[in-house]
This record gives C-alpha cells, structure tokens and sequence, in this order.
C-alpha cells in the first residue's frame, strides 16, 4: 500500500515547492493531502497535474497520515508538531522550532545521513536553514579531505527567503520607482528594491542576526562541532536563489584543482567554475532557480591565510534549501521502512 502524505503550509513558496518536488520525484504516495490555516480552507493548489483543495490543517486527523512535512513557521510547529508526532504521523519540520533540540535530528541527507541510523525519539526531524543547508553540502567534502578549522561566511540571500509577501515586496518597490511612487518598506526593514540590506532575522545580544547564528550553530551541529563559522548575511534584490562566498581556513593544504576535483565527485554538487576570460563559467542566482544541485564557481587559493580556499556557493534556497531537503529526508525515512504503510 501507498504512503498518506501531508504537506502542512501548503499554500506558502515553500509547501508549494514541497508538493511539485514530491510528484517530481515520482515520491511513493498514495494519497497526498495539501493543509494550511483556516483562512486558506477550500482554496486550490497544484500537485503535478491534478489540482489538492486545501483542508484545515487544526481539524485534520494526523492519525490518518504516515509523513507530515511542516512549512508552517516556528509558532505552529511547536504547537502542532507534538501533537501530529504522538498521532503517528513522523514530521519533517522545516521551521527553525526544533533544530537545536538535542533529541531532534537536523538533517542534510548528504552531510549526516548516519543521524537517521535511528528513529528519532520525538517522531520529529528538523530541515536546516536554507543558507546553512547549501553551505554544509560544499563544506563537507573539503572538510573530509583537508580539515576545516575555520569558515568566514557572506551570504546573498533572495527575498524568497522571506515568504510570499517578501517577494511581492521587492516586485512591488522595483515597480514604485519606475513610476516614481514612495517607497514605504513593510517586510523588510529598508528599501529591498535596487538595493542590499545587511540584517536576516532579528539581532542577538552579540550584535549578530539570528540567521548568523543560525549558519554557525546548525553548521556544528550538521558538520563538525569544531568548526568556527562566522557569518554576515545580507538580503539581495534577487527573487530566488541564495549565495554564500565561503572563505575556508583548512588544517592541511587543499590546491584548488584539488579542490574543485572533490567538490566534482560530491553528491549534491555541481562544479561549475571557469576563471577564462574568453570562456567564462560561474553561477548566479537565476541560473540556479528550479535546479536540485547546489553549484559551487570561483574555487581559489586564498593567499592570505595558511591553507586558505574560497568558493561560491549558489542554490534554490526554495529547493535544495528548503523543500527539496525535506523530500530527500522523506526518502531516506522510506528507505529505512519506518512507515507503517511502506
Ligand atoms: C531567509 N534563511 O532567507 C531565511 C529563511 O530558519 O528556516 C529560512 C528561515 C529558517 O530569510
């Protein structure tokens, strides 16, 4: 028998994504239902080529279903994810609720796979944040092969990272300032239109954002708790597609032939990286858009420091980033038979 598969949030970018990239990946459900709040109750949504009409997700019997993959926000999730937990449904949480929680495993299936070796003890799995996610993937072969001491991390995020109405707010202002109307930010704290704002999330005590502190906790917990990752993140006037310039301190010399060979064999990767004025190749947001691979260009030496590397890293932060790291999950947990419909 098939599997019952529910995509909670259905109706935002990411739970949207969530359910192309299950029909995409011809994922073995039987039946998939689309939730969101009740303000979306009856409104339709695509699932490869049939239609799902969106069913209240606080009167949905989670007993029903055997995979829930939450994109919901952080308030929901720890209210609802216990609860879909204890009815039997494993949850695969993309909001940032259960990431550190010591008893939840926070997954990229190509850095940590081994963190699914077991059934989680609270039914629940946390997908990472999308700038961590397509940095850890790069990051992981290099540190296999040389020993990454210390990672000095400057993101590109998109204002899809944002949701819905950050995306319609760059639309919007690019819009206002051919016509010439004021600009009046909402979603953002600045001006997002020709422009580059260098605060994700709100601030910490130590003048960090939290979505620096995010890239350096998840980056520990994912990769190596070792590593020392500082980062400053920054929202671009870009729709879709996050970028991290990633600037490596390693323990052993790593040439960037080397490196760039590595990066080539690893699962998730593409190389894509050509320093030739005649023949340019380097990767941007827009070509990354409705891609699965993460892309990585602009591999050097950096002289500066002992053993130093520096890349590009560039992703669907909606994709690899988000909905397509929770499908990966949702398939390593198939593949491991724990679903009762399996
Ligand atoms: C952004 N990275 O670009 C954020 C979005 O912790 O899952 C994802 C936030 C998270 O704004």
């Amino acid at each position: 028998m098939g599997l019952k598969v529910a995509v909670l949030g259905a109706t935002g970018a990411v739970g949207q994504e969530m359910l192309t990239i299950l029909e995409e990946r011809l994922f073995p459900a039987e039946t998939v239902y689309a939730l969101a709040s009740r303000k979306s109750v009856g409104r339709e949504v695509s699932y490869g080529d049939k239609t799902l009409v969106i069913k209240d997700a606080d009167t949905f019997d989670f007993s029903t279903v055997d995979i829930v993959l939450m994109s919901a926000g952080g308030d929901v999730s720890r209210e609802m994810s216990p609860k879909i937990a204890k009815a039997g449904a494993l949850v695969i949480d993309n909001s940032s609720a259960w990431r550190m929680d010591p008893d939840v495993p926070l997954v990229v299936p190509e850095v940590n796979p081994d963190t699914l070796n077991q059934r989680p003890k609270k039914n629940i799995i946390a997908n990472p944040n999308c700038s961590t996610i397509q940095t850890v993937v790069a990051l992981k072969p290099i540190h296999d092969a040389a020993g990454i001491l210390r990672a000095n991390c400057s993101t590109y995020q998109s204002t899809s990272g944002g949701g819905r109405e950050a995306m319609d707010e760059l639309w919007n202002q690019t819009k206002a300032i051919y016509v010439n109307d004021p600009i009046e930010p909402d979603v953002f704290p600045k001006q997002i239109a020709f422009n580059v704002i260098p605060k994700i999330d709100v601030f910490m005590e130590d003048g960090s954002t939290k979505e620096e502190w995010k890239m350096t906790v998840e980056t520990k917990k994912i990769l190596d708790p070792k590593i020392k990752l500082f980062a400053t993140c920054a929202r671009v006037p870009v729709f879709v597609g996050h970028c991290v310039a990633a600037h490596l301190e390693l323990e052993r010399e790593l040439s960037a032939e080397d490196a760039r060979n590595l990066l080539r064999e690893a699962p998730g990767l593409m190389v894509i990286d050509r320093a030739d004025e005649d023949e340019p190749q380097f990767v941007t947001p827009v070509e990354s858009v409705g891609e699965f691979a993460t892309f990585v260009s602009r591999i050097r030496n950096d002289p500066t420091v002992e053993n130093g590397l520096a890349m590009w890293i560039v992703s669907d932060n909606l994709r690899k980033g988000a909905a397509l790291n929770a499908v990966q999950i949702a398939e390593v947990v198939v593949n491991k038979g724990w679903l009762k419909r399996a």
